[in-house]
């Protein structure tokens, strides 16, 4: 250890106290020492999402070095640790090996607690002092959101792939932080474009960073059918050779296998997947393989194009639903989270009879396979069974009743959609729901958004991206960041604990992490960068 942790103190204005290049040596008076630049040890917390709360405790910061140890205290504790240590191993080029707790000084502990059932499902406890940092969970996801946090609170070079020489302090401070909602997700549009696996794990890594928990991935639309159906091998084969634009060489799928991998690597961020296949309504796609479920019975081309509202599967018919049934069997099967997502938005072509029945045939099948059914707000107009979701997108009201057990999850266009331009300059993007930039997207409550849905009939909120516009992910970056961060902020934090003149601060400063981490993001005007 090279550096004295007593010798520095957080400064008040965020950056802490400089380490003079020239520290422990004393300059002749007449021959001042030539001015080298400072680096901070440490920062001031500039945190998002914001947590329940936080003390600082005055004492010097704890200063990550060669000899510190991670301990994994509990078997579940141990992957968690592994992953924070490969995060933190290349800008330090310590060692860093997780093993099971052994010292009392220069450690930093990953505990897992089943008494601490003070922390919620996902809450975590994090003390630093100057000889050793303590993060405390009931859950090993708990532990992950810590890791999360304690990630933020070293400087911003933490996230170099390569190795950075300077000091990794971390300031004392206590923090209790418990979530508000628990289903905080961002959807990925893989149908309009589609995404190889590692630009999903990257977008998976960003979620993981503002402790969001849901990855909901829309697999199928008129554009193109993204995943493997064993049974219905046609969906894939015949439904993903183009997408919009139809670019050659554009288009794809996911094997089961490319599914299953993605599953995984979410699983081990604690984040949740719910696939959605869409139906009635944007079905082009898997009709190009399976023409019987057209009620012409005849096979379309494939669509580039960017219309919604025209396709659906023929809804009166056995045919169609003995494919639904394999489909959603399949979905369950490779699908461990609870929830599957069948779509239900903008049907143009059917009665109203037609679209409530439909629904409640699919939510049975869902049912029938073990799982609970999500749709997009239309699905209210239906008969839906306690456990159901549904994902309200445009209205500003419900129009239907909720019926006893049936929750909501908001992505309320105006705030949540995350596809949507910043303002009339933005290249990418679509504008239906007006201009929305940061502060649209941060600055409102879920518990008073619709006047006759309270906190208690609330599931959470969720940014969709939809990928019209959309060729790779750094596009589909551009559009997340900010806006994404500012809606894993209205999911987890309370909100009492956030004000939009204190969030664009500590927003501020997660650029250098974008910077670091090669992700893309938006300047916005808004933003004191
Ligand atoms: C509406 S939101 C849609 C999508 C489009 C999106 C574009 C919803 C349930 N349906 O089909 O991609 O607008 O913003």
């Amino acid at each position: 250890m090279t550096l004295s942790r007593n010798s520095f103190r957080q400064s008040g204005t965020g950056v802490a106290l400089l380490l003079a290049a020239a520290c422990g040596r004393t300059p002749a008076p007449s021959v001042p020492a030539p001015a080298k630049p400072a680096v901070p040890v440490f920062y001031a917390p500039r945190l998002v999402p914001q947590p329940t709360s936080l003390a600082t405790a005055g004492d010097a910061p704890f200063v990550i070095s060669e000899t510190t140890v991670l301990e994994a205290d509990g078997a579940d504790a141990m992957p968690v640790a592994r992953l924070f240590a490969a995060r933190i191993r290349p800008a330090t080029g310590y060692p860093l090996v997780p093993g099971t707790p052994a010292v009392a000084t220069n450690s930093i502990r990953f505990q897992l607690r089943a008494d601490r059932t003070d922390l919620g499902e996902e809450g975590y406890e994090l003390v630093v002092r100057p000889d050793s940092v303590r993060i405390v969970a009931r859950s090993a996801a708990g532990l992950f959101h810590g890791a999360q946090t304690l990630r933020q609170l070293l400087p911003p070079e933490i996230e170099s792939d390569i190795r950075i020489g300077r000091p990794w302090g971390i300031p004392s401070l206590t923090i209790r932080d418990i979530p508000r909602f628990a289903w905080r997700g961002a959807m990925l549009d893989v149908a309009r474009h589609f995404f190889t696996v590692n630009e999903v794990k990257q977008y998976i890594d960003i979620l993981a960073m503002y402790k969001m928990n849901v990855l909901h991935l829309h697999l199928a639309d008129d554009q193109g059918w993204r995943i493997e159906i064993r049974s219905r091998p046609l969906l894939a084969e015949k439904g993903s050779v183009t997408e919009v634009a139809g670019r050659p060489g554009g288009g794809g799928y996911f094997t089961q296998q490319d599914y299953a991998d993605l599953v995984r690597y979410a699983q081990e961020r604690f984040i949740t997947v719910v696939p959605e296949i869409d139906m009635p309504g944007h079905f082009n796609a898997a009709l190009i393989g399976y023409p019987e479920l057209a009620c012409s019975r005849r096979a379309p081309g494939p669509y580039t194009g960017i219309d919604v509202g025209w396709s659906t599967v023929c809804v009166d018919s056995a045919p169609s639903y003995a494919l639904i049934d394999d489909v959603v069997r399949e979905m369950a099967e490779l699908t461990p989270g609870q929830y599957l997502h069948m779509g239900g938005d903008e049907v143009e072509t059917l009665t109203p009879e037609q679209y409530a029945s439909f629904v409640q045939r699919v939510q049975e099948i869902v049912a029938r396979h073990g799982k609970k059914m999500v749709g997009w707000e239309e699905i209210t107009a239906a008969q839906l069974q306690p456990g159901t979701i549904a994902q309200l997108w445009r209205a500003d009201s419900l129009r239907h009743p909720l019926g006893p057990g049936v929750r909501m999850l908001l992505s309320p266009a105006k705030k949540a959609y995350i596809d949507q331009k910043y303002d009339p300059t933005t290249e990418l993007g679509l504008r239906w729901a007006g201009y929305v930039d940061v502060r649209d997207s941060y600055d409102w409550d879920p518990a008073t958004y619709l006047h006759d849905v309270g906190e208690d009939r609330i599931a959470g909120v969720e940014a969709p991206i939809w990928t019209e516009t959309l060729r790779n992910i750094t596009a589909v970056e551009y559009l997340a960041i900010p806006r994404l961060p500012a809606i894993a902020e209205v999911g987890w934090s309370a909100q009492g604990t956030r004000t939009w003149d204190d969030f664009r601060v500590r927003l501020a400063a997660q650029a250098a992490r974008w910077r670091m981490l090669g992700i893309n993001y938006y300047r916005s005007s808004q933003v004191p960068w």
